[in-house]
């Protein structure tokens, strides 16, 4: 009998009391006096992550958290098992953002801790909230370096890379540690947390009617942070002196949910608005209001940008570059520190943007816009011109043969719009930004994508997080080289029956599949991939359904059918080697020494 099966005959009585919290969902009748009143701390920990509403769990187990998964699982918390922890912990930050209650992964010591960590650390760039629990080995070995089975000081790892770390080392810490991970993750500036566990902390008996004592009802996990009323006053009268004002959405705002309110205030004021990539559908892309098209515009013209939920990182150019010098910024952030930190802010808000927001509404009939007239109709001339040029190039490009980027693009958009409630997951180079440009969203939160640091290997594990959490069909469109980090982990989709659709994008290459081996000794050039795999004969592997496609029509039919479907499916769209462009080629920097290059 395993540990796990021990346990659960043995220390039923853990899960069988009703839960302070009330939200863990544990119905179970009273224990039986019969039962030995023991449980270990893989019980507690547990019981304290349904204690905090934690339902799903996304992992990869082995020594030290096997029995600890299958307790998990016993106790009403779902587990989805993957076949990296990187996609494991991508997983789980696409359910945080999408549910903004932290993600939870679950690793197993050294390096199946440190595979999950780079998901963690990329939640943290992100914003968005997860608790990676790592089971770690016996402390005093690893301190002294004695060589213990994956011995790693893993909390010290983690902590530079995450928002906040912590290690528990006794039962009866566990459940105020759970709370602190939760609250960590999910205050302010949403982000990572490390909490390690360690083995004998897992392993630990307690009896349970000591252990039934640690456990408490956290009050109010995530409390609202309203905005100072000065800060309020000063960015309305900012905003009500613009003469050329501009919101800029980011996914700060799609991660707050604040969506019917900065509808109530675009439509209030007549501001037009600008979605950063994951903030598209936060209000809809082809609104009247919307000033999609007119990036530049906004930047070299606008006299207020208004940021909700955006930082003015590079991919806003740093508030630099094309930017107006003059100006002027109302930030609503949560996190102070941002402030300031790449140009000046001239009126910064500091609070949860719901509550912002709210105050916002209510301050403004209180005061009068002055925007010029003739701003928005000009911003809207634009976008018609703009928009009918990409259109041209869809049709231009719509029946090449091979297909190129705009020709699969062309056959994919009018799906995608037709199904809006479908996520949209995409990673890529010439993949992420032809689909980002061409597809529009209406709905907040449906579109995820590789995000602040542009990292490739997000896909698979997104798409889960976000079927699992949302229980919607998700689209997962990859460049070749994109789906590559995370393939093998479609075998996830199709275990778990997810409704989800991959779509490669195969180029045969990192851009693009025509780079040239300068040095002649035969091998593939450095971005050069294999513009003939069959990446639909992996999704036949894990018995999927799968196309192979070659035209726009069939690439169509294709996508319309795996929509309906709703269960996995792979469709490799065979796309010319020498579509697509490297993106930012740092030759400018010293363009004589990297002109030869021929990516
Ligand atoms: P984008 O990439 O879309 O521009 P960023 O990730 O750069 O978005 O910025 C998101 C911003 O939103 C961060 O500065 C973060 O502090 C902020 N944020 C996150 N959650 C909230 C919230 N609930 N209220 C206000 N700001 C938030
Ligand atoms: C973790 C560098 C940026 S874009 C890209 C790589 C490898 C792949 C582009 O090729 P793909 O798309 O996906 O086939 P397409 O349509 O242009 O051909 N390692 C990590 N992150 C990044 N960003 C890279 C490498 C990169
Ligand atoms: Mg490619």
């Amino acid at each position: 009998m395993t540990t796990a099966q021990n346990n659960k005959k043995n220390n039923s009585t853990m899960s069988t009391n009703t839960t302070p919290a009330g939200n863990c969902g544990c119905n179970a009748p009273k224990p039986s006096p019969a039962y030995p009143a023991q449980v270990t701390g893989m019980d507690i920990l547990a019981r304290a992550l349904r204690m905090v509403g934690i339902d799903t769990m996304y992992g990869l187990v082995g020594i030290p958290v096997t029995d600890f998964s299958y307790i998990a699982q016993d106790r009403g918390i779902r587990f989805i098992g993957f076949r990296h922890e990187q996609q494991a912990g991508m997983a789980a930050a696409t359910h945080g953002y999408l549910t903004a209650t932290p993600g939870v992964l679950l690793t197993v010591s050294s390096l199946g801790f440190l595979n999950g960590l780079t998901a963690t650390a990329n939640a943290t760039v992100n914003c968005y909230p997860m608790i990676q629990i790592s089971g770690s080995s016996v402390r005093e070995p690893i301190d002294l370096l004695q060589g213990t089975y994956e011995g790693l000081d893993q909390l010290n790892i983690a902590k530079p890379l995450v928002k906040a770390a912590y290690r528990v080392n006794k039962p009866q810490d566990i459940p105020t540690a759970v709370v602190r991970a939760y609250r960590a993750a999910i205050s302010g500036r949403p982000g990572g947390v490390y909490l390690d566990v360690t083995t004998p902390c897992l392993g630990a008996i307690m009896d349970s009617a000591e252990a039934e004592k640690l456990f408490f009802e956290p009050v109010d996990l995530c409390p609202a942070a309203p905005p100072a009323p000065a800060a309020v006053t000063r960015a309305m009268q900012l905003i009500a002196s613009a003469k050329k004002p501009a919101i800029i959405i980011g996914k700060g705002a799609a991660y707050a949910k604040v969506e019917d309110k900065l509808d109530k205030f675009v439509k209030a004021t007549g501001i037009p608005y600008l979605p950063m990539s994951m903030a598209k559908g936060v209000l809809p892309d082809n609104g009247p209001l919307s000033a999609l098209s007119c990036r530049s515009t906004v930047m070299e013209e606008s006299d207020v940008v208004i940021l909700a939920g955006a930082r003015l990182n590079w991919l806003l150019s740093r508030g630099q570059g094309k930017w107006n010098p003059d100006t002027k910024f109302v930030q609503l952030d949560i996190e102070p520190t941002e402030i300031d930190c790449n140009r000046h802010i001239s009126a910064p808000v500091i609070g949860d943007l719901s509550s912002t927001l709210d105050a916002m509404l209510k301050a403004l009939p209180d005061y009068k816009m002055s925007m010029d007239p003739a701003w928005v109709p000009s911003l809207q001339t634009q976008t018609k011109e703009k928009n009918a040029k990409f259109a041209q190039r869809l049709t231009d490009n719509a029946n090449a043969q091979p297909m190129n980027h705009w020709t699969a693009l062309s056959a994919i958009k009018p799906v995608l719009e037709a199904n809006p409630d479908v996520i949209l997951v995409n990673e890529g180079a010439n993949t992420l930004d032809d689909t980002r440009d061409a597809v529009d969203m209406s709905l907040p939160r449906h579109r995820i994508d590789c995000a602040t640091w542009a990292i490739m290997g997000m896909g698979m594990g997104s798409a889960i997080g976000a079927a699992v959490a949302t229980g919607k069909s998700v689209v997962a469109i990859e460049g070749d080289s994109a789906f590559g980090f995370s393939g093998m982990d479609f075998s996830t989709i199709c275990r778990f029956k997810l409704p989800v659709t991959v779509v490669i994008f195969n180029n045969g290459g990192i851009y693009n599949g025509i780079g040239v081996n300068l040095s002649g000794n035969g091998d593939p050039a450095p971005t050069t991939l294999d513009v003939t795999a069959r990446y639909d004969k992996l999704g036949d592997a894990f018995g999927a359904k799968t196309y192979y496609v070659t035209t726009p029509s069939e690439l169509s039919a294709a996508l319309n059918e795996a929509i309906a479907l709703r269960g996995p499916v792979l469709i490799d769209v065979q796309l010319g080697a020498d579509s697509g462009k490297e993106s930012g080629h740092i030759g400018y920097l010293n363009p004589e020494a990297l002109e030869h290059i021929t990516v």
